[in-house]
Parts: C-alpha cells; sequence; structure tokens
C-alpha cells in the first residue's frame, strides 16, 4: 500500500491528490489512506494536506539505500557492493563478519541507524535515526599490519575533501580521528583490522559523521563537543551524495597510496591537520605527555617533542590542544 501510494504521487509529481480519487484507485476507505499517510509523515515524508484539494508530495526523506548512493557514485570499485540496513547495532560489527566470510574489498555497510556505535577503546559512538552517516569499509592491502594506521589518515582525508566538495565547508583533521569544525567534532573514524602477526587479512574503517542533528538532538554527554553539518551550514544536506563522495574521494586516494606509498597522502593530511606544528597533550593508555607537534611518521604515527627535549612516536592517544 505505501508503495502504491508514493507511486501515484510520484505520477503526479507537484500536484494534490484528493483523498476520493487515492481511495478509488487504491480500493481502500479514507481513514486507511489517512493511517498511511501518518506512517509516510513518521518515516520523514513531507505531505502538506488542504480542504477540498487533498495530498500533495513536498519531499521525500533523506535515503541512503545503496539505490541512492549510486546515483552518485563515480568509482571503479568501491563501494560497487552495499549492505544497508535500516538500523542495525554496529556498521563495524557486521563488517567484521563479512570480511570474514569472504566479501571482496570495497564492500561497503551502511546504516540509517545505529544502536551500539563503537568508538576508540570501547568508547561510545551516537548516531541518530535519520540524519546521521554510519559507515564502514573492508579493505584487504597487501601491507604489513603496523601500516594499516595511514589508512585512518587516508580516510581523513577522503572525508574532509568530500565534505568540501557536497557543501562547502572547510573542515580540519586533529589527529588521527577526529574531523572537527571550530574546535567541535563531526566526524569519527576507526580503523581495526583482522591480521596475523605479518598479514593482514582486512582492514575495516568504520565513519560516522553528523549530518542533520539539530543541537538540541545530542546526546547529553556530547553536546558541548560535537555539531552537524546542517548547524554548520544552516541548511540540511543530503547524506547519499556525500557518501558517494566520500567514496568517489577514498578510491583516489587509495590508488595512489597502493601504487606511490604514502607520502603523497601524508602531504595532503599535513595540510587540513591543526594538530601539528602546535603544543599539545596526548593521553595515551599509559600517560600524559606534554610536548609540540613536530609531524607524523612515515607510518602515521605523531611525534611529539616533550619539554625534556625528547621526542616520542605515538600511535594511539586522544589529544587535547
Ligand atoms: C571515534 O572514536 O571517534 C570513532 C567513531 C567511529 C564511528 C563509526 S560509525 C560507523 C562505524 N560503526 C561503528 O560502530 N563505529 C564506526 P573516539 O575517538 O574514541 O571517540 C569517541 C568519543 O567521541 C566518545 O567518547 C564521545 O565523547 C564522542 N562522540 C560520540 N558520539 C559522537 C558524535 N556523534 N559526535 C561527536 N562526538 C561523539
Amino acid at each position: 500500500m505505501k508503495e502504491a501510494l508514493l507511486k501515484m504521487f510520484a505520477e503526479h509529481e507537484g500536484q494534490f491528490l484528493s483523498g476520493e480519487k487515492i481511495s478509488q484507485q487504491l480500493g481502500c476507505s479514507r481513514t486507511a489512506i489517512w493511517k498511511h499517510i501518518d506512517e509516510l509523515r513518521k518515516n520523514g515524508y513531507q505531505l502538506e494536506s488542504a480542504p477540498r484539494k487533498g495530498y500533495r508530495l513536498v519531499s521525500k526523506p533523506d535515503e541512503i539505500q545503496p539505490h541512492e548512493v549510486k546515483v552518485s557514485l563515480q568509482t571503479k570499485w568501491l563501494g560497487h557492493e552495499q549492505t544497508y540496513y535500516e538500523a542495525v547495532s554496529s556498521t563495524q560489527s557486521v563488517a567484521h563478519r563479512l570480511a570474514q566470510e569472504g566479501a571482496v574489498e570495497g564492500h561497503l555497510v551502511v546504516a540509517n541507524e545505529q544502536t551500539a556505535g563503537k568508538g576508540r577503546l570501547g568508547r561510545k559512538w551516537y548516531s541518530r535515526a535519520g540524519s546521521t552517516i554510519s559507515m564502514s569499509l573492508i579493505l584487504r592491502p597487501e601491507l604489513p599490519p603496523q601500516r594499516t594506521p595511514q589508512l585512518t589518515l587516508l580516510a581523513a582525508v577522503a572525508v574532509v575533501r568530500a565534505i568540501k566538495q557536497e557543501t562547502g565547508i572547510d573542515c580540519s583533521i586533529k589527529w588521527p580521528n577526529d574531523i572537527l569544525i571550530n574546535g567541535k567534532k563531526l566526524v569519527g573514524i576507526l580503523t581495526e583490522m583482522q591480521s596475523e602477526p605479518d598479514v593482514v587479512h582486512s582492514v575495516i574503517i568504520g565513519i560516522g559523521i553528523n549530518v542533520n542533528q539539530t543541537p538540541d538532538e545530542f546526546a547529553d554527554e556530547i553536546e558541548t563537543v560535537a555539531t552537524s553539518l546542517a548547524i554548520e551550514k544552516g541548511a540540511s544536506i543530503k547524506r547519499a551524495p556525500l557518501i558517494a563522495a566520500i567514496l568517489n574521494q577514498f578510491e583516489v586516494l587509495y590508488e595512489l597510496y597502493i601504487s606511490s606509498g604514502f607520502s603523497a597522502i601524508r602531504s595532503l593530511w599535513e595540510a587540513h591537520s591543526i594538530s601539528i606544528g602546535t603544543h599539545l597533550y596526548a593521553r595515551t593508555t599509559k600517560e600524559v605527555i606534554y610536548g609540540y607537534a613536530q609531524g607524523i611518521t612515515d607510518e602515521g604515527a605523531l611525534l611529539l617533542k616533550d619539554e625534556a627535549g625528547k621526542t616520542h612516536q605515538i600511535y594511539s592517544a586522544d589529544i587535547e590542544i
């Protein structure tokens, strides 16, 4: 019934359809139609109703199912296979399972809602039905395990470039995995791998983006530290073209990385980074080091020179600037 009703609206784009006409064509009562209209509104369809005229479809929800993403996809292989969930615990967990089951390189898992999104070190990642992007990419690079953190940096560059292209907004990257606007967190990236000591079987890159939340829609824990693209832009953003733009950017950078190594990615990353050339605190699981961030190594580790002049190579930490 929902499909039939949507088809009728599609065939009468921009026009009002009377309740009588709909009920005749679909063979159901006016009350049943009212219920379906109500259901569509709950699913994000904007429907105008006017006395004696009936109903008119004003806008469709911002859908991110594979067919919507593929409209703007220009990749050769990345994201050609997609698994979509209306709601799922974590796209990251699903991607791990699919990778173990033999999913191809470039397989994308996307969810409209995540109910148990993961950050690093068991932390929580909040997403919201219909207004965020939660996606995990399965890659199978032939790399030693210690080089995989570079892929977090590569992903950050891809996301920053895609956001600029789709919204005009300039974001900055805070080592290693945060994308910020005006000091507030917009995107989190989580890179995990399935590997043996010397060989990587797969790398799962999880990307969470705050797209259309309003300030009051953030969980209490993050309301002072988080922002969304819609808040910064002052207008809502379509998610499917943004997902496609990330995949388009990612594939170009990834192929460059595989063919030519990390140095080209590194200079792009440094151009967007706010954590290099400044004093900062790096909180690792063992200690807090204060120092001057000199740059990143070829492996993607942060080089931090402490007050005693000793340079530390930091592979994972939370940064406070
Ligand atoms: C991250 O961890 O930032 C990685 C987040 C990765 C999320 C994606 S979504 C798709 C895929 N599936 C998953 O289950 N995960 C990935 P970390 O650097 O540890 O930051 C976590 C911290 O960010 C939390 O402790 C909060 O303080 C904050 N946070 C949580 N949700 C947020 C949000 N929506 N916006 C801004 N900050 C948030």
